[in-house]
């Protein structure tokens, strides 16, 4: 895994909705938002007005990037309830 951004950060690299990765759902929803014709400033990366080809750029550019959101999500379902259990009962028992 390469460098962890913040929410902000990745939003300005591609993130269009957010989740805290830049995956398919964010070429699709800039690919709607493009043929769409509207403006729509979570497309627009760079903040220039516009939603263009630089903006789609940006985006194929980062794309698999994670902010700390992301990170932080698969962090806390990576390790299954008994284990997060079975540690808060050895540290009650002490
Ligand atoms: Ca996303
Ligand atoms: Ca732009």
């Amino acid at each position: 895994m390469g460098d962890i951004y913040s929410d902000e950060e990745l939003r300005r690299m591609g993130d269009v909705n957010a989740d805290g990765i830049i995956d398919m759902k964010d070429v699709d929803l800039f690919k709607a938002a493009y043929e769409s014709g509207r403006y729509d400033p979570a497309c627009d990366f760079n903040g220039d007005g516009v939603v263009d080809g630089h903006d789609l750029a940006t985006l194929g550019h980062n794309y698999g990037k994670v902010s700390t959101k992301y990170f932080t999500k698969r962090l806390t379902f990576s390790v299954p309830a008994p284990i997060i259990f079975g540690a808060i009962l050895t540290v009650l028992s002490r």
